[in-house]
């Protein structure tokens, strides 16, 4: 299952998420920059780097997968050119706090500090993040001095919407510091992430005028990253063809160890062969892959409930797309030197490159257009059409809505239509490279376990082509696509037609045979520790993967005589004959279990009312009840949007009618399981 909404390019919170914060630094390691003062890496203080670099102003983030950091960029690239003040973007990772409140006194003429904060799990911070709320919450004593801003990145469809971008705010202000503006919040819930920052942002710089008294300009381009061409050619060792990272360009002895050695993580992915693949689905128009990544032979581990992030590359078809429109087609293949113009910026790319490499592997371009880009793409528009109608859809939110947020065009898509097939070509590429999201890890909810599955990692993917009314194309999503034209190549299936192809082979064929860039990512989403405590399992569709996890741990740890307790799993799909997945293996693990598992199944297609898993739940009311009275950890997997708030919200109800308790109560007791760890979630 994937969690990457990303991956559809549309859509969702997170029809998937996903993969990660996204601070490939070492990725730039092979590129010279020009006098780089404090090189990244070299300070971990703030006000010795904003100082060094004549920064004065700082946006921070706190992100996994990678948009709060893309927002992050945009808006102080953008503040910088508004107001003519210098401002520096960082992970908060990259820095120790201890003189943030300094930065004001200390920093000639410092004006303000951003935060962008995305919230996790049960309204967590971000992976990059933990220690800067840590710091917070039991160190720092005095930020009196702090002028900040705050946007959040969160998705309603969860409890604790925003939570962190909302805590910023409060501990900042319990310290003493100045909210400027209001708390923006994003909400990839309702799908308007985009349109809620800029509301915030254009708010935000109106403040500012008047409250720092900031003069406003034209928002006029100006690069902070050089693209030369170079006399390298594509067959130069030397180039990255769009490798994982500089590691696998052309490795030193060290080097080559760590491809196997790691550590692995975000910055340094595993190439994992994919030993075996499989079609899940008995459909002629939907597909859902199984796929087993071989671990032997390298250090990746990972835990049974775990996510494995898989690093896509674009489809052919939105490669040439893309490079088609810019004028570039042709010289796809040479090779270019990207090179920042300020020290405190670093393009997540490996250079040298060729303009293919860097679109294939690099950009999100296959995903939503922001209206920010296509209003600022229009001053490269080639006719004075095209230049008038890009003007005008970055000015009118419900227009851009209309033509093109409702149309899921691409970048491309909208280039095309926007001059009529007349190609972009007075476009700087660093623009491209700058404007342009980049190409997230998607994350996977791993189905297999670590007790019976040691030396490999299996997903399970439904393949993202969805047809909507009025779209005259299939939206596709980048990951789930490339893993099943995985599944068809490796099979030799040759009666399935893929909406799109892939350079499968990779860079320099180091893809082959069939190898993907992987990390795992740690999740809290675990069994309990002891095994004999019961568990009910709430997945439907693609939200089964984790539990056919648990299973299979349960399984193998039944086969070494350790007693197991029962585990209720609620599965729910259309039909019985054609999207239940690992309906064999099930009756498998039946029959190794016994009564130690039991399957329920709510089929929505099959009976003329729609049957789904929280119908299920409330016709097996007493035994759900018992079995929490007994001590089950309950878990829930899948889309968070509808089916994990009705199943809470059914759960609620039995609690009522089980224990005759009031809904406050109910309410009370399921809120309790939470803090005690026994309601957990894995929901996108
Ligand atoms: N948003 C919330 O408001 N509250 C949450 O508790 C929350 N938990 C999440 C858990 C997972 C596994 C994922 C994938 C997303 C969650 N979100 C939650 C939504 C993210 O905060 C949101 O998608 C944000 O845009 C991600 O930003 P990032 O890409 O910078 O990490």
């Amino acid at each position: 299952m994937a969690l990457d909404t990303l991956d559809l390019g549309v859509l969702v919170a997170i029809v998937l998420a996903i993969g990660i914060y996204f601070t490939k630094g070492s990725l730039w390691g092979k590129s010279d920059g020009e006098d780089v003062s404090v090189p990244r890496g070299s300070s971990r203080d703030l006000v010795e780097v904003l100082s060094t670099n004549n920064k004065k102003a700082l946006v921070l983030f706190a992100s996994q997968t990678g948009t709060a950091e893309d927002y992050s960029h945009k808006f102080a690239k953008e503040f910088q050119s508004r107001f003519s003040i210098p401002t520096m973007c960082g992970d908060l990772a990259d820095y120790d706090y201890e003189n943030l409140n300094e930065i004001f006194t200390s920093v000639d003429g410092f004006q303000l500090v951003v935060f962008f904060t995305a919230t996790y799990g049960e309204g967590e911070p971000p992976d990059n993040a933990v220690e800067f709320f840590d710091y917070l919450d039991n160190e720092c004593e005095d930020l009196s001095n702090l002028k900040f801003a705050c946007f959040g990145l969160g998705n309603s469809t969860y409890e604790f919407y925003n939570a962190m971008g909302k805590k910023t705010v409060s501990t900042l202000t319990e310290k003493g510091a100045t909210l400027v503006g209001e708390l923006g919040l994003g909400d990839d819930g309702r799908g308007t992430m985009d349109e809620d920052y800029m509301a915030w942002k254009d708010g935000l710089f109106d403040i500012l005028k008047d409250e720092l008294s900031l003069e406003e300009h034209e928002l006029v381009y100006e690069a902070q990253i050089k693209i030369e061409e170079s006399v390298l050619t594509i067959d130069s060792p030397e180039v990255s063809l769009g490798e994982p990272d500089a590691k696998y360009i052309n490795p030193s002895q060290e080097e080559a160890q760590s491809l196997t050695e790691g550590p692995f993580d975000h910055t340094h992915p595993y190439l994992a062969p994919i030993t075996i693949s499989r079609e899940l689905f008995n459909s002629d128009s939907r597909h859902c892959i199984h796929a087993e990544f071989d671990i032997s032979g390298s250090n990746l581990r990972y835990t049974t409930g775990d996510h494995l992030a898989i690093w896509p590359s674009n489809s052919n078809e939105h490669v040439f797309k893309f490079l088609d429109i810019l004028g570039l087609h042709e010289k796809k293949d040479v090779v270019i030197d990207i090179k920042s113009l300020d020290p405190t910026v670093h393009p997540h790319i490996i250079s040298p490159s060729t303009y293919e490499a860097v679109v294939r592997h690099y950009l999100e371009i296959s995903g939503p257009v922001s209206r920010q880009f296509v209003g600022s793409v229009a001053q490269f528009a080639p006719t004075e059409q095209a230049k008038a109608h890009a003007s005008k859809l970055g000015k009118d939110k419900d227009l851009f809505y209309e033509e093109v947020t409702s149309k899921y065009l691409n970048i491309a898509d909208l280039l095309h239509v926007l001059s009529d097939g007349v190609k972009w070509t007075s476009i700087p590429f660093a623009f491209i490279i700058e404007s342009v999201a980049h190409l997230q890890p998607r994350y996977y909810s791993i189905s297999s376990s670590s007790l019976s599955d040691k030396q490999s990692i299996h997903v399970t993917a439904v393949v993202e082509q969805e047809k909507y009314p009025n779209v005259d194309h299939i939206v596709t999503g980048v990951a789930t696509n490339l893993l099943l034209n995985i599944q068809l190549a490796q099979n030799k299936v040759s009666d399935v037609r893929p909406v799109l192809t892939y350079d499968l082979e990779g860079p320099r064929q180091k893809f082959t045979p069939f190898k993907l860039p992987v990390h795992v990512r740690r999740s809290t989403f675990k069994l309990p520790s002891n095994p004999a405590t019961p568990i009910i399992c709430i997945g439907p569709g693609t939200g089964v993967a984790p539990f056919r996890g648990f299973i299979r741990e349960r399984v193998a740890k039944a086969a070494s005589d350790v007693s197991v307790g029962k585990t209720l799993l609620f599965f729910g799909c259309r039909k019985s004959n054609e999207d239940f997945l690992y309906k064999d293996e099930f009756v498998d693990y039946s029959k190794k279990l016994g009564e130690k598992f039991e399957l329920v199944t709510a089929f929505s297609r099959e009976t003329a009312e729609k049957v789904y898993v929280q119908h299920k739940m409330l016709e097996r009311a007493k035994e759900i009840n018992e079995l929490l009275n007994e001590g089950a950890f309950f878990y829930v997997c899948g889309d968070a949007a509808r089916m994990a708030r009705d199943v809470q919200n059914v759960l609620i109800k039995i609690m009522m009618s089980e224990r005759k308790v009031t809904e406050s109560i109910a309410t009370d007791m399921v809120k309790n399981l939470r803090v005690l760890n026994r309601y957990q979630e894995d929901v996108w």
